[in-house]
């Protein structure tokens, strides 16, 4: 689904004045504190995050699933409505494909079809996580598994996704590993985690020499006992023992309550070991929430590493791989990756506010109280006009979900796709 670009502008002149208003207000407030706002936009404007293949049908949990209606049957209309993110929000242009819930059978076709949409193809995940058929199960365990066919039929899985990647253009491999055990003696520690890394460098030596390997951690789920790769020190350790192109990726629902996730974001920026971000959100565990929906000052933090690690040299920005991996359980899962996309925006632009030599100085001086405030004043700062105006010169809509609402995009997918179908994916 395509939109007109004169329905984009007609939406757009409906706020002009009000956007007008708060927009010049934001400019003067941020030049007086010597910001340029034309840098500024053209950051936010740069910034894009990939959305993965299986977030555009019905969210859920594993108790089940509430149809929505107008759900993508294939690839090439997932595609399409990303397509319809990218010209609504103007922050995405890149779909990461699972497999195999999405392998493509014509890639050529699927290659053109993308790019119609100004969309190419971020990292390639793989799945050892669930049975699909093939010939040995994943029930104890994958690359780590004890059985040595076992690990080769999920080695040579890896190396059949990076090729099927190669072909679309990727340019990396996302591995998220399930493996690990349930009870006590189930498994061995050692042997597993040995296995992994043995199995991790054949993976490794597979990969066109422009990819990077990007291996996600996670402390529990679907394994309660022991995961095989539960932290960033583990998959840190990891990746070192596997190449330079391998690298550490950050899921935000993948730490125990409370972990300080932009001490990690700093550390693995200091050691030049940011493969990445699984941006969602979290109240109890791996909940894969909305981003910004519930800890949005602690995404602002992250940010803030983000910019300040990258304006310091450790790593740069354009290294780092950005994803949404949410489930907006009973949302549309269209308006609620827009809700998505406007969050982590946000939480950029307000790092992007941050005084940071000042912060410096009251670090030196040990001020902790202006420190405090420094940060405060920035996340304080309703920076939406500035993304706003971003969106608008980049040709997108001022206000993307009310234009989805008015135009009830919803309903016309399901007028063309239908009540019933299931797109593919958890
Ligand atoms: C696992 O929880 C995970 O974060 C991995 O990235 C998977 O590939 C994704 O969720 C989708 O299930
Ligand atoms: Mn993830």
């Amino acid at each position: 689904m395509q939109i007109n670009p004169e329905s984009i502008d007609n939406a757009n002149s409906a706020y002009e004045k009000a956007h007008d208003r708060a927009f010049s207000g934001l400019q003067e407030q941020l030049e007086a504190e010597g910001k340029q706002v034309h840098d500024l936009i053209q950051k936010i404007q740069k910034f894009q995050i990939a959305v993965p293949s299986w977030a555009l049908g019905a969210g859920g949990t594993r108790f089940g699933r509430f149809k929505i209606g107008g759900e993508p049957r294939n690839l090439e209309e997932k595609i399409e409505d990303i397509g319809l993110l990218r010209q609504l929000t103007k922050s995405t242009d890149a779909v990461s494909l699972h497999i195999p819930w999405d392998i493509p059978t014509d890639y050529e076709g699927i290659k053109s079809h993308a790019k119609s949409y100004g969309i190419s193809f971020d990292a390639v995940n793989s799945n050892t996580f669930q049975d699909y058929g093939q010939p040995l199960s994943y029930q104890m365990g994958s690359i780590s598994h004890a059985d040595k066919a076992t690990r080769e039929q999920a080695i040579v899985h890896n190396l059949n996704v990076i090729e099927i990647g190669r072909k679309l253009g990727s340019k990396g491999l996302t591995i998220w590993l399930a493996d690990g055990s349930n009870f006590p003696g189930q498994s061995s520690f050692r042997k597993s985690l040995d296995h992994t890394r043995a199995s991790l460098q054949q993976i490794y030596a597979g990969m066109p020499e422009d990819w990077k390997l990007l291996l996600e951690y996670k402390p529990y789920e679907p394994n309660f006992y022991h995961t095989v790769i539960p932290d960033w020190g583990t998959s840190m350790l990891l990746c070192r023992e596997t190449g330079d192109r391998a690298k550490v990726l950050v899921d935000l629902g993948h730490h125990l309550p409370n972990t300080n996730i932009e001490q990690i974001v700093a550390t693995l920026m200091q050691q030049n070991m940011l493969a990445g971000f699984h941006f969602n959100d979290s109240k109890y565990g791996d909940d894969d929430l909305s981003t910004g929906s519930i800890k949005p000052y602690q995404l602002f933090l992250i940010f803030l590493e983000l910019v300040a690690g990258a304006a310091d040299g450790c790593q740069t920005w354009d290294s780092i791989s950005w994803m949404i991996d949410a489930s907006h359980n009973t949302k549309d899962p269209l308006e609620d990756l827009m809700q998505a996309l406007e969050a982590i925006k946000v939480a950029y632009a307000k790092a992007l506010m941050v005084d940071r030599d000042a912060l410096v100085q009251y670090q030196m001086t040990g001020d902790v109280v202006m420190a405090q405030e420094c940060l405060q004043q920035a996340y304080q700062t309703d920076v939406r006009p500035l993304i706003r105006e971003a969106r608008i010169q980049a040709g997108g809509l001022l206000n993307p979900l009310a234009f989805y609402r008015k135009e009830k995009i919803r309903a016309t997918l399901i007028q063309k796709r239908g009540k019933e179908n299931r797109a593919t994916g958890l």
